[in-house]
């Protein structure tokens, strides 16, 4: 089934069994659920990328992908404006309100910077015509400084001073595309910022370039009155060997070090987590207790696969603990959104799998919002905290807390109490009681969907 044969898709209800037609069984949109509608909650974005240029290829074979744009145009700009109108279609039909793309996706290169500039204005402005005419907003928009040989060692990291130069220039066409199509935020993934071997590599060097290119970007955006949200995005490795933005707590103390932090929140995604050796609620949990919460690329990995599968997300037991995180911070940013930074697998190749994929992913997600509202309804996990913690409510813990004692006021505490009495003070925690109680979450608050 093509994208012209699919209706739009509805929400219909939970439905035992196989999963055959395409329809919402969890995701409701306008559904209210902890004083939002669903939608709001959620944000859903569609990665250009990944929806419309992905061709399904893996590191052994080549694409398995059949699109109907394949073989029909001569001229790569005719097949790019081509996928506008079957992207919004797409939209639509997905009932998503966001997208994202890299400026890459959406237009060829030219052979200098200025005829590759004219093609994408030539895309701009049909998918302005489309945002206008659907209502489809851009969640963010960033530029390939990755794809192209011209970055083989970085962008902004580059040694090669005409590459940094040509990728300021790159940067500055995105931002202004950024503005014109009204972007919530804009990306940096430092897809080649990092290094191969350290023996070849000043890192001081070249933290502090890339450093001087976000306070040019952000002076840029100022100048233009584009005022969208900068987001950096973590990851530790791949393609390079290490990447500098390693994690959510090693690119907050990049910020940090570098006057950056007014500029930048962070965009986290679930597999670039599990590849830096953290759970995706880890990654979470760092931004928004320290307040970088910026959006989400949602997508997951594989335990047994060590490399970057973006598959699409349908772990509920981790959709749970996004959206119980989200609904902590109350938002997943200020203007933050899920973006699907996934694709089907290279046997999902027919078109209607990229339906297929969206729809079990917002499912998942939609499914994690409603279990984590009653876990956060029922104040599960927070008395399970607040219990936990207690010994810091008075006492000698209170003091702690309120930063009243020294080491000597703690030894004077300590000095004569008995090992039996401190072995008193420690208390089981029942984990895998409080497992079980997820599990049971999870079972009953999506039995009640009708
Ligand atoms: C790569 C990745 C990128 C960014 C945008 O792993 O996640 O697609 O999301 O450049
Ligand atoms: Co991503």
């Amino acid at each position: 089934m093509g994208l012209w044969d699919v209706d739009k898709i509805e929400y219909v209800g939970r439905q035992k069994g196989p999963q055959e037609g395409l329809a919402f069984h969890y995701y409701d949109a306008d559904r209210v659920v902890a004083g939002k509608k669903m939608k709001d909650w959620l944000r859903f974005g569609v990665a250009w990328w990944h929806t419309f240029d992905q061709e399904l290829v893996d590191p052994f074979g080549t694409g398995t992908a059949h699109r109907p744009w394949y073989g029909k145009y001569s001229n790569p700009l005719d097949e790019a404006l081509a996928k506008v109108d079957y992207a919004f279609e797409f939209f639509t039909k997905l009932g998503v309100e966001y997208f994202c793309f890299h400026d890459r996706d959406i237009a060829p290169e030219g052979d200098t910077l200025r005829e590759t500039n004219a093609n994408l204005d030539k895309v701009v402005d049909k998918i302005e015509e489309n945002m206008k005419a659907t209502g489809v907003k851009l969640l963010w928009n960033t530029s390939s400084l990755f794809t192209n040989p011209r970055f083989v060692s970085g962008a902004a990291t580059s040694p090669f001073a005409d590459i940094y130069a040509y990728a300021g220039g790159q940067l500055k066409k995105s931002l202004e595309i950024g503005k014109r199509l009204g972007a919530e935020n804009y990306v940096f993934w430092g897809g080649r910022e990092g290094y191969e071997n350290l023996w070849n590599t000043e890192m001081k060097r070249e933290t502090d370039h890339i450093a001087k290119f976000f306070h040019m970007c952000a002076d840029y955006a100022k100048e233009i009155g584009f005022e969208a949200q900068f987001l950096i995005e973590p990851k530790p490795k791949e393609p390079t060997l290490h990447q500098y933005d390693f994690d959510a707590a090693t690119a907050i103390e990049f910020l940090r070090n570098h006057d950056l932090t007014d500029v930048f929140k962070l965009n986290l995604e679930g597999n670039h987590a599990n590849l830096a050796g953290h759970t995706y609620q880890h990654e979470i949990r760092v931004a928004r207790e320290s307040g970088f919460l910026g959006s989400l690329d949602a997508n997951q990995g594989d335990k047994l696969i060590g490399w970057d599968m973006d598959e699409f997300p349908t772990d509920l037991y981790e959709t749970v603990a996004v959206m119980w995180e989200v609904l902590q911070a109350g938002s997943i940013g200020p203007h933050g959104g899920l973006n699907f930074d996934a694709k089907p697998r290279r046997t999902s190749f027919y078109e209607e799998d990229l339906f297929r994929s969206h729809i079990a992913g917002m499912d998942a997600y939609a499914a994690g919002l409603l279990v984590a509202d009653k876990m956060n309804q029922d104040g599960f996990i927070q008395n399970l905290q607040a219990e936990r913690y207690s010994s810091y409510d008075s006492g000698i813990g209170k003091d702690i807390d309120e930063g009243n004692v020294t080491l000597a006021d703690l030894e004077a505490y300590s000095l004569d109490k008995p090992q039996s009495e401190l072995i008193a003070a420690t208390k089981s925690d029942h984990l895998e009681s409080v497992k079980a109680t997820i599990n049971n979450y999870i079972i009953d608050a999506l039995a009640e969907v009708e």
